[in-house]
């Protein structure tokens, strides 16, 4: 008699505050980089799912916004995005940056509103002396968390112990994705998310926050090169000119280093052109909730 392997298969949640380190602990999971990751707050704004295999297990980890108090309806809905995931999920990571400020009541309240099971990962061990971090560990002693895990994301220290982890905790379950698949993402929006990537990092003002880039087409030739359009939405006049920057040398450098990470990203030739456009109050228009899947009634 034959048995078949038993494959195992569940969804993890990423949570936690603005620039904890989700989506670069996501991408060490994964071993490849399917999230976008800065060192400014609410990078990610919707939930990115990216797909890792350890063993006879799928892991389907969820990495979504930050959690914070939002104020209007695009951090509402980013918020949202990220408490829906863990509705979702059959585990939970609660993710907490031990070199930044520690908020109690942050903390506390977000402990409350997690279901069990989850577990708590504290990330950039390697910013903090080993005392704070036995501080921050005795504060989660009472906690209901399956377990207290102390990793850097970034320099791949602990992520093992964190993936044995999951693996072991994910239910019998056929895969849902194919062997190969490590993301779960429209290209467009890939496409839209990396260029994204690459404004931020090279704008140094609030403004990233007021720009959302939209592939408008993706078009692929006979000899397999593709053409990718997107506009950069800017809020105001005044930050095209930024975005532009001096007779255009800021769009140009986004548009590079942009296109140098589609071509490894999509395996093919990337032609990618980039147009800066005044759209008022686009955090208002539901077009931009709909192409990111967040909810533009949150
Ligand atoms: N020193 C150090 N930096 C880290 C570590 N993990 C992440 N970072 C940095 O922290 C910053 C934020 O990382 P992200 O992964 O974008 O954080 P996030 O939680 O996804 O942020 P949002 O999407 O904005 O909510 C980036 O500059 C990372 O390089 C770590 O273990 N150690
Ligand atoms: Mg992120």
């Amino acid at each position: 008699m034959t048995h078949a392997i038993e494959t195992k298969c569940g969804v993890v949640a990423l949570i936690g505050a603005p620039n904890a380190g989700k989506s670069t602990l996501t991408n060490a999971i994964v071993g490849e980089k399917v999230s976008i990751v800065t060192h400014k707050v609410q990078t990610t704004r919707q939930r990115v799912t990216g797909i890792a295999l350890h063993g006879q297990t799928q892991m389907i980890l969820l990495d979504t916004p930050g959690i914070f108090k939002p104020k209007v309806r695009m951090e509402r809905a980013m918020v949202e995005a990220a408490f829906d995931a863990a509705k979702d999920a059959d585990l939970r990571l609660f993710i907490l940056d031990v070199g930044g400020r520690l908020d109690e009541v942050f903390m506390q309240e977000t402990l409350a509103m997690l279901q069990s099971p989850f577990i708590i990962v504290l990330n950039k061990i390697d910013t903090v002396a080993p005392e704070k971090l036995l501080k921050i560990a005795t504060f989660f002693k009472d906690s209901k968390a399956e377990k207290v895990f102390m990793i850097s994301a970034l320099k791949n220290d602990g992520v093992q112990d964190v993936i044995h982890f999951i693996a072991n905790a994910m239910p019998l379950s056929p895969w849902l994705y194919p062997e190969d698949y490590i993301a779960d993402i429209p290209e467009r929006l890939l496409a839209a998310e990396i260029t994204r990537e690459k404004l931020i990092l090279q704008l140094h003002q609030e403004l990233p926050y007021e720009t959302y880039v939209e592939t408008e087409a993706f078009e692929v030739f006979q000899n397999g090169d593709v053409k990718i359009s997107q506009v950069i939405n800017v809020a105001k006049e005044g930050q095209k000119a930024i975005v532009l920057g001096h007779k255009g040398a800021r769009v140009k450098a986004i548009r590079e280093a942009a296109q140098k990470e589609l071509t490894v990203v999509l395996d093919r030739k990337v032609h990618l052109f980039l147009h800066v456009k005044v759209t008022e109050n686009w955090q208002e228009k539901s077009d931009f909730y709909h192409l990111t899947g967040l909810n533009y009634k949150a």
